[in-house]
């Protein structure tokens, strides 16, 4: 028998399995199908960007790792990206920040960015058939050496940075308007205190100020979706984040944006999955930024493991899929990047698959008639269904490597490509 035999056959025996808790399998494929999640550009070059003297230092966001192979040109991002896309099922977007900008070797102020600087990034993403979300950059900039940018006291500084944000809806709009699918414009900012505030309430003031000020001009959402997303703490800024959760909230929820919910930014012990409920029940649209935390918010390469899966677990179940912007976010440098790429992407579709393959409405009959016991026992026989022969019949399907054959294609383009850098 064929691999290609053996994986249809695996399926066939997977689909009785799943049809026997009222899952119809191909049903769930097409839904997954449906999902473009959005792939972070700065996974394949360890959030550098193209500026050519910037640094991350003292930025409150860091990455670690000296594997050899980052990519560093315009050019070799795309061609890293392109690779890691060909090895995972369905079609996705790209998420670029504003330091992927293409000057031509000009110098250009960030608050002077405009949409001619991402042609190279649109025409390529035209070519691809794929959208693209976008994030202005506060950080890894002189201007925002003192950990401060819009909440700033220096009234020039706030400004800068306020002429960042408008320039980059420019531009998320412009990308939006290209590629016919709107572009997620996402502001995060690494502004806080690394020592106790004296004065916790007239930053975040200003940055109310200041968020006003970038949202005055009004976009037409086809094109351009405005988001923001919230931080605990961060590297320099371990006593106090002016955008926390309770702001970004409150602010999503009276200006109608979209909240950005990053899984590494909240206290190890809370249940983010938890959270998603509540949040759809007051905003209509979220971001995701998956990400894996390590302790802190260390941006490990995201894998299939029980948060994620809980939350895809949580979209599904409440029927979100359509109201998520599902992100990744995540940079190691101490492995080869495509395949980090490839390996988080792929378990986070692993986790989407799952949900969808869950028999939400046997179990939540169950619940409804407050039979808890065939609820639990339900819930554990699951977790041993052939979900593995559905997830390989499914890259089948999309024309990807099945199983780990996706890592022999990466070892060979290390070989041919990254080693030669
Ligand atoms: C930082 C935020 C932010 C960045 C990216 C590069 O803590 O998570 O989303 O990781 O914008
Ligand atoms: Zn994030």
């Amino acid at each position: 028998m064929t691999a290609v035999n053996r994986t249809e056959q695996a399926y066939s025996e997977a689909q009785e399995k799943y049809g026997e808790y009222g899952v119809d399998t191909d049903r769930a494929l097409t839904a997954l199908r449906e999902i473009a999640l959005s792939i972070h550009c700065w996974q394949g070059d360890d959030v550098v960007g193209f500026e050519g003297d910037s640094s991350l230092e003292g930025a409150g966001i860091q990455a670690t790792g000296n594997y050899p192979g980052r990519a560093r040109t315009p050019g070799e991002l795309r061609a890293d990206f392109e690779k890691a896309h060909s090895l995972i099922p369905g079609t996705h977007r790209i998420s670029l920040h504003a330091i992927y900008a293409e000057t031509n070797g000009k110098q250009v102020g960030r608050d002077e960015l405009a949409p001619e600087h991402f042609r190279g990034w649109i025409d390529w993403a035209k070519a691809l058939g794929i959208g693209m979300d976008f994030n202005p950059t506060f950080f890894a900039h002189p201007r925002a050496r003192d950990g401060f940018t819009l909440a700033s006291y220096d009234e020039s500084i706030r400004k800068y940075w306020v002429n960042h944000g408008i320039a980059c809806r420019r531009i998320g709009d412009h990308i939006g308007r290209e590629l016919g699918s709107a572009c997620v414009n996402n502001i995060w900012i690494p502004d806080g205190f690394k020592d106790i505030p004296a004065d916790r309430k007239t930053p975040r003031m200003r940055l109310k100020q200041s968020l006003d000020e970038i949202f005055a001009i009004e976009f037409d959402p086809d094109n351009l979706l405005d988001s923001v997303e919230s931080k605990l703490f961060g590297i320099g800024s371990e006593s106090y984040v002016v955008g926390s959760h309770d702001f970004y909230v409150g602010y999503a929820i009276e200006q109608n944006t979209l909240y950005c919910v990053d899984t590494g930014h909240f206290h190890p012990t809370e249940n983010v999955a938890d959270k998603i409920t509540s949040l759809f029940t007051y905003i209509e649209e979220l971001m995701f930024h998956i990400s894996r935390g390590v302790r802190w918010d260390s941006d490990h390469v995201v894998l299939y493991n029980d948060d994620v899966r809980e939350i895809a677990g949580e979209l599904v179940r409440g029927d979100y899929l359509r109201r998520a912007h599902i992100g990744l976010d995540f940079f190691d440098a101490s492995i080869n990047r495509v395949a980090a790429w490839v390996i988080g992407t792929r378990a986070t579709l692993k986790a989407l698959l799952n949900a969808l393959l869950e028999p939400r409405e046997m179990l939540q009959k169950f619940e409804a008639n407050s039979d808890y016991t065939s609820r639990l026992a339900m819930m554990e026989e699951v977790k041993t269904l052939p979900f593995g022969a559905v997830w390989d019949y499914y890259c089948l399907q999309n024309d990807v490597p099945v199983g780990k054959a996706w890592y022999d294609e990466v070892k060979h383009y290390e070989g041919e490509v990254l080693l030669k850098r």
